[in-house]
């Protein structure tokens, strides 16, 4: 019987390589099997495929799109076309209809690109999951920041994808070193417990982390580790006074109980001390929930699990037309044939649906534009702060204008 492997020799962790994720080793089986016999077969037809998700993890039929520029790096060099929306872009989806709005589209003989479904909808699913994530806690937030402390929650080799979907979704900084400089940004960080129990004595260290470390790092004093955050926060306003920017307050749930009345306390006591101005930060197991319920009261939230392991969005990839043959409709059951495009009327987010050969509808813009002609990525690739500035826009405008879905054949 194969036990199996004890561990690896050509690597140290249980990772891919990235020529092994180009070269689509990481597909599942079956298309393998699928490719050699189709081959065999010498059944080699065009298609076209769709990426979509039938529904989302949440009340509201949003989401954000992330990864498409990781799929484009993915794709480049197969024979195929690619149409895809634009990263960062608001997608919905209307979970009573069977409508949905495809966020890619790959047209090639299938056998060409039968073994990147997975890869496709594994990089797809990962960082628009997060980017969704990041986007409903930047709504609830709105001016307020929202740091991503998550990255420790995943697995390493994962920071610098989930750190860029959590900012290109809204977070504002981020705390994991290696993402922060592949975006080209500087990273956020409060203090540990670990250094507060190292020293023994949260004055102490507050103290040396105020002397020790360049004038550009925010003093943001961690106030729950040995006793009440009320009276750390006093105490820590007293020692470092103006110097003081902010407090971090990571009750943990033995202690919790009513965290926006401590948040409340904490403002009252350092306020009538002359610090007013003293930021408050939470952190700890936030979720949306629990960031509703402070987000009134306290100035920034320091979030982790919650963006860096959210639901996730369940990314389908199906082929919907075979053009040129004699039945080219051949979506499965649950699916509706046809390549289609998303129309969205400008300035609006209600959509319509409808087949990608059939003529657009006035006042409107589709979605779906070229990412990839003749295996050659054509779509010049927008910054980060390009794609945020971009998503934070959508989000202020999704908290007035809702969105809708709407299909018709004409
Ligand atoms: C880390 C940090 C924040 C946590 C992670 C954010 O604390 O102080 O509180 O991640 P979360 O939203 O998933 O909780 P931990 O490393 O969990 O240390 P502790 O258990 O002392 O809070």
């Amino acid at each position: 019987m194969d036990v199996g492997k004890s561990d690896l020799t050509d690597r140290l962790f249980w990772l891919a390589t990235e020529d092994e994720i180009k070269s689509a080793q990481t597909t599942d089986v079956y298309f393998k099997y699928t490719v050699e016999v189709l081959e065999k077969e010498g059944i080699t037809p065009e298609v076209i495929m769709q990426v979509y998700a039938r529904n989302l993890p949440y009340e509201d039929n949003w989401g954000v799109v992330a990864g498409i520029y990781e799929v484009a790096k993915l794709l480049e060099g197969l024979p195929i076309d690619v149409k895809a929306m634009e990263e960062g872009e608001i997608f919905q989806c209307a979970p009573d209809s069977v409508i949905y709005e495809p966020v890619l589209e790959i047209r090639g003989t299938y056998t060409s690109f039968a073994a990147y479904e997975n890869p496709i909808l594994g990089l797809l699913a990962t960082s628009s999951s997060v980017s969704t994530k990041s986007a409903r806690i930047k709504s609830l937030i709105g001016d307020k920041v929202a740091f991503s402390f998550g990255s420790r929650r995943a697995h390493p080799a994962l920071a610098p994808t989930i750190e860029r979907a959590a900012y290109i979704g809204g977070i504002d900084r981020v705390s994991n070193i290696l993402a922060a400089r592949l975006l080209g940004k500087k990273p956020i960080g409060t203090m540990p417990h670990a250094l507060i129990q190292v020293i023994g004595d949260s004055k102490k260290a507050w103290k040396a982390f105020d002397e020790g470390l360049e004038k550009e790092v925010p003093r943001i004093a961690l106030i729950d580790t040995f006793s009440d955050e009320k009276q750390e926060a006093i105490s820590a306003l007293a020692l470092l006074g103006k110097s003081l920017d902010g407090v971090r307050l990571d009750t943990p749930k033995s202690r919790r109980g009513d965290l926006r009345r401590i948040i409340e306390e904490v403002r009252w006591e350092m306020s009538i001390r002359g610090g007013e101005k003293v930021k408050i930060f939470v952190s700890g197991g936030l979720d949306e929930e629990e960031i509703q319920n402070v987000v009134d009261v306290a100035d920034g939230f320091g979030v982790g699990s919650c963006i860096s392991s959210p639901p996730v969005i369940d990314f389908s990839a199906k082929i919907v037309e075979v053009p040129g043959s004699a039945n080219p409709y051949r979506a499965k059951r649950g699916d509706i044939s046809g390549s289609k495009q998303v129309y969205r009327k400008k300035g609006t987010f209600q959509d319509i649906v409808r087949l990608s050969k059939n003529r657009p509808p006035k006042g409107c813009q589709p979605l779906l534009t070229e990412l990839i002609k003749k295996g050659k990525i054509i779509r010049k690739f927008e910054t980060v702060d390009q794609i945020r500035q971009r998503v934070l826009a959508n989000i202020r405008s999704l908290a007035s204008d809702e969105p809708r879905i709407s299909w018709d054949v004409s």
